[in-house]
């Protein structure tokens, strides 16, 4: 049985991974941090009771920023391929903690290369490491490849530049399967709720079900080339796979400028939109319902900006190159955009509507919609 030992194991992408290589009969090791309260929703289906005998899904406190619990865990694991997706993951944070980003994300990198050096395990173990299209940051070239040169835009992607070219270094000067996967954006019902899109099916299933009164967005002009999270595991996994160590773009090839995405998820409850206004200024308002469920007055301001959302330093075109990684990998996402805002609103309006419904029997219910 091959043992993986996945960093992030709490997040979106650990949670669908966890999942992908327990079907492939792993024994799945994941690294949580500790916190004051549960943080496993996205993973609370895949637990197993530790007493158990044949456990095949093991937690581990760890955190990135210390090398001696790294190094501890994975004397214990012994682990055939680490999948490095642990992060400070959101762009716009990252401009307020930088120092902490860097160390988590960047130096983190290289703490889990040297503890497979350390432990002389650098032959046995693969190591994939969670790069981002946030590397190409202020455009270079359309669309964007493994060729492209970097320009990061914010203290995240220079963070993470780092940990690309330490995970490269490593296996030049070390003979590791090591590898980069740059991967574009990709969301899920299980998306966090500060990015820009579950942002907005949150805000579209909480309006229409009239527990949130406006949706407040930065930069509705930036354009991001999305695919669907469940689609971009499976391409972490076929890259440790390989007979060769390599570093490969993921992505849709594909772009949409974030007012596309808004107008689609509200499309989806029905709700069509109406735009008006440039900058700060812009806004949308309720220009048809074909949804009798939800009671929306036409001409309702449901959309503005606020600039606080607005970044120092923005990333305004993103569009990936997927050549290598269909020709190499054969990979394919099954999810194209239309199919990835379905799956999201379907799921938000579902989570809303339990909440109206405790919320109207007099419980209190999460009101956070930053
Ligand atoms: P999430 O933000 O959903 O998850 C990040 C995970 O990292 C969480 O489990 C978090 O733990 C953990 N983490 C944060 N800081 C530390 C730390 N110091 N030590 C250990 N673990 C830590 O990110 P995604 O799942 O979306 O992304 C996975 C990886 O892929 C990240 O590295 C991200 O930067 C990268 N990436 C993501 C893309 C995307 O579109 N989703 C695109 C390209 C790259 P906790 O739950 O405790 O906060
Ligand atoms: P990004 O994702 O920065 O691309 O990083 P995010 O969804 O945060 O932003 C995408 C674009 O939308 C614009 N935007 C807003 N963003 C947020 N979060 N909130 C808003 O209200 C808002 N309004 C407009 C942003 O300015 C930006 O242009 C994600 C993360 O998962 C990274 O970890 C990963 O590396 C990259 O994707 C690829």
């Amino acid at each position: 049985m091959k043992k993986a030992l996945l960093t992030g194991v709490t997040g979106q992408d650990g949670a669908y991974l966890s999942e992908f290589l327990l079907k492939k009969g792993y024994e799945v090791h994941g690294i949580k941090r500790r916190s004051s309260l549960f943080n496993t929703d996205r993973i609370d289906h895949l637990y197993e009771d530790p007493h158990a005998e044949n456990v095949h899904f093991k937690l581990h406190y760890g955190d990135l920023t210390d090398s001696t619990n790294l190094i501890r865990i994975i004397q214990e694991v012994q682990p055939d391929e680490i999948y490095n997706l642990g992060a400070m993951s959101h762009v716009r944070v990252s401009f307020d903690t930088p120092e902490y980003t860097a160390n988590a994300d960047g130096i983190g990198t290289l703490r889990i290369l040297e503890a497979l050096r350390i432990l002389k395990l650098e032959q046995k173990t693969k190591i994939y490491q969670a790069s981002t299209s946030e590397l190409y940051g202020l455009v270079q070239e359309v669309p964007q490849s493994e060729t492209t040169p970097f320009y990061p835009r914010s203290p995240y992607a220079v963070a993470k530049m780092y940990a690309y070219w330490i995970t490269v270094n490593y296996r030049e000067a070390y003979n590791m399967f090591a590898c980069n996967g740059i991967l574009f954006n990709h969301e899920s019902p299980l998306r966090g709720e500060t990015f820009v899109t579950r942002k907005i099916t949150r805000g579209a299933a909480r309006i229409a079900l009239g527990m949130q009164d406006k949706l407040f967005l930065g930069n509705l002009d930036a354009r991001r080339d999305w695919g669907h999270a469940k689609d971009y595991v499976e391409a972490m996994y076929l890259i440790l796979q390989q007979d060769k160590p390599e570093d490969y773009v993921i992505a849709t090839g594909i772009t949409t400028p974030v007012r596309e995405f808004v107008r689609m998820a509200f499309k989806e409850l029905g709700i069509e939109l109406e735009f008006s206004g440039e900058g700060v200024n812009e806004k949308a308002v309720v220009a048809a319902c074909a949804n009798p469920e939800f009671q929306l007055e036409l001409g309702k301001e449901v959309v503005a900006i606020d600039e606080r959302y607005f970044r120092p330093t923005e990333v305004d075109l993103l569009i990936g190159d997927p050549t290598k990684s269909k020709e190499k990998l054969g990979w394919k996402p099954k999810y194209d955009l239309a199919a990835l805002v379905k799956d999201m609103m379907q799921s938000d309006v579902k989570l809303f509507q339990r909440d109206a419904y405790l919320q109207k029997g007099g419980h209190k219910v999460m009101n956070y919609y930053e």
